[in-house]
């Protein structure tokens, strides 16, 4: 076993090796072989960091929609494109061919035009995972558009703010969507949010749940009638590689959110390499990752990677928990998915409920697992190994963020010998740098520091929508020359990467620098606990001291407070050492988290500085509520 792995590390260097020693040559040789261009590049790579400004294969001409659609048809026609799997269990699967989204992403493009979208136009699309979403996506692209997909779960404001910060001329959206056993009313929040917006001059309206809604004369229109009219055929827009093909909107620690910009070639590039690479991708594969289109993950690796590899992908428009908490288990065994790729909050979700759910289902289909999105803990990394991988699929923990485009470091299956907790080695053409606060590179390994990215990548976003200087200084002024990731990181002794949290997740207690994610990691291994969070708050002698709030599992609600909370800060001591023991332990039946997932450590921090006088908005949290109940709690 570790000689086959060890033997196919040694090639993994060796490309790896190559690809930094020339960088151009490398992505030049990948790009000229997998895709179809109208016009080949000029030069590949153009860049200066101190613009900042980054432009890859300058002057090729190409649509990335022939390269997800077109090119397919001759050898993948018949093959399904998009499996869409419907929130109900009992609605009916639907098997999109690779024709029958070409002929839908045509009529798509052409009711864009007809209702005068042009190249270069926004367009947002506010849309639940239905296939009408990635259609929408796909034609925007076919015209030339910007499209900007705003994740369906945001509220009115937030989405007002998306639409207004980039003009967007469109609204796609649908009469409402299905969450488990709720129905939401998306064209009702739209409504609410339009009355901020000035630029917006038709909604198209999506059928889905059969409300009764009302249409906006002049403004709203359902699209199946426009769609019933338009031709099956659009010639493709002939786009120069660095055209912008996509804003999406990401949150900063501070301000207004960030309308990070991708350009054509280069993402287009990237995204397909990595996706090949990274989930090891084979034709006859069904591939499904569970984010959702209105985040990075899914515009990099639900649409676009997949589909430029001609790649089945499925998208799933339900929750894992309904209609119970067997539902991944079941869609892995119903359509035989090869690979999986989730986020370590919906592990660490279903691995707290009965293994029944699980073993329930036949999951040998699968063949590699992924996961992305923050750290992922140790238990939840052992559990998803055991009981979804059975021992037998490499879990590739994938560390990327919506400014890369795609996956960064992660294992390649069956080259990279995976560790939990350790998102391993940099994929070829990424050069990984950890610095320290002076600003000088650390080298060497068994050392930590900021990471930052010293040489350019093709898919990396190239400015902030309107606000090129906030592009400059959250990621090239902190370092010169770099790449800044706001992560901090620790290079082991063979060279893997282990991502420690967001710097300004870093702790300093008496002196000591903590990550919090390896505290909760510990924690994360009492059986008692299901989830936990770190924040620091002040403290008189140490500077900060460290506060933890704790989700217990049922198994653990019945203990004695006092004794879990000795026995936790015994597991720190043992697993990190005493300086990283908890000064404060709040149990808790919830943590306020972004809809993405990631917990909110903003809030949590303050509430634990006894500092609540300004939260800032909560209103886009998966689950607002909470934040009353962990203040009412509060240990002072
Ligand atoms: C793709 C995505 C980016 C931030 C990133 C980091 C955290 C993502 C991770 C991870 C540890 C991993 N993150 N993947 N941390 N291990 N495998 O999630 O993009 O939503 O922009 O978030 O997420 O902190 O900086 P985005």
């Amino acid at each position: 076993m570790s000689n086959y792995h060890i033997k196919h590390l040694e090639e993994y260097f060796q490309v790896y090796r190559k690809s930094v020693r020339n960088p151009e040559s490398y992505w030049e040789e990948i790009a000229e072989e997998h895709f179809m261009w109208h016009k080949r590049w000029d030069n590949v790579l153009s860049y200066d960091f101190d613009k900042p400004e980054f432009k890859w294969f300058e002057g090729a001409k190409l649509n990335i929609t022939e390269n997800c659609i077109d090119r397919h048809l001759r050898t993948r026609g018949d093959k399904t494109a998009i499996l869409f799997e419907p929130n109900d269990p009992k609605e009916k699967a639907v098997h999109i061919t690779y024709n029958e989204l070409h002929d839908r992403v045509c009529k798509m493009a052409n009711v864009l035009k007809s209702q005068g979208i042009k190249k270069g136009d926004r367009v947002c699309i506010y849309l639940p995972m239905i296939p009408e979403l990635a259609v929408s996506v796909l034609a925007c692209a076919r015209i030339g558009a910007i499209h900007s997909v705003v994740f369906a779960g945001f509220s009115s404001t937030a989405l007002a703010t998306r639409i207004n910060d980039s003009d967007c001329k469109m609204v796609i959206t649908s009469d409402g969507s299905f969450r488990g056993s709720k129905t939401i009313d998306l064209k009702g929040i739209v409504d609410e949010g339009l009355k901020k917006c000035d630029c917006v001059e038709h909604v198209l309206v999506v059928k889905r749940i059969n409300s009764d809604i009302k249409l906006q004369e002049g403004r709203d229109k359902w699209l199946q009638p426009l769609l019933d009219n338009a031709e099956a055929f659009c010639d493709p827009e002939i786009m120069d590689a660095e055209d912008p093909l996509f804003i999406l909107y990401t949150s900063g620690s501070t301000g207004t959110p960030k309308g990070m910009v991708h350009t054509t070639a280069g993402y287009m590039v990237y995204s397909a390499f990595t996706f090949k690479n990274v989930f090891q991708y084979r034709e006859d594969d069904v591939y499904w990752c569970t984010a959702d289109i209105g985040w990075i993950t899914g515009h990099s690796y639900i649409v676009y990677g997949p589909l430029a590899n001609g790649a089945t992908t499925v998208m799933f428009e339900g929750v894992p928990s309904y209609p119970d908490y067997g539902r991944f288990w079941e869609i892995v065994e119903k359509h035989k998915v090869t690979q999986f790729y989730t986020a370590p909050t919906a592990i660490r979700a279903l691995g707290k409920e009965k293994l029944e759910y699980v073993e329930k289902y036949d999951l040998s289909s699968l063949k590699v697992l992924g996961t992305v999105g923050e750290p992922i803990n140790e238990e939840a990394w052992h559990w998803y190994d055991e009981n979804i991988g059975k021992r037998n699929c490499p879990i590739v923990d994938t560390w990327w963020q919506t400014e890369t485009g795609g996956i960064m470091i992660s294992p390649i299956p069956y080259s990279t010998p995976a560790i939990p907790t350790f998102a391993t080695l940099p994929l070829p053409g990424i050069q990984p740098a950890l610095m320290d606060e002076e600003g000088k590179e650390i080298k060497g390994n068994q050392v930590d520091g900021r990471l930052c990215i010293k040489f350019p990548w093709p898919s990396m976003a190239r400015t902030i929508w309107g606000n090129h200087q906030r592009y400059k200084d959250t990621y090239f002024s902190a370092f010169k020359n770099m790449y800044f990731t706001g992560d901090g990181a620790l290079r082991d002794s063979v060279g893997y990467y282990r991502i420690t949290g967001r710097v300004d997740d870093v702790v300093i207690v008496s002196g000591h620098n903590l990550g919090t994610a390896p505290i909760e990691d510990a924690i994360n291994e009492h059986p008692a606990v299901a989830e936990s969070a770190i924040v620091g708050y002040p403290h008189d002698v140490k500077g900060n001291a460290l506060y933890g709030y704790v989700i217990l599992k049922e198994t653990g609600e019945s203990r004695n407070q006092d004794n879990l909370r000795k026995e936790i800060n015994q597991l720190i001591s043992d697993r990190i050492g005493p300086i990283a023991k908890l000064d404060k332990i709040q149990f808790t039946s919830g943590l306020p988290k972004t809809r993405s997932g990631k917990i909110m450590r903003r809030i949590l921090r303050k509430i634990a500085s006894n500092d609540t006088s300004n939260l800032g908005d909560t209103s886009t949290l998966l689950n607002p509520e909470i934040v009353q109940e962990v203040m009412d709690n509060v240990i002072k």
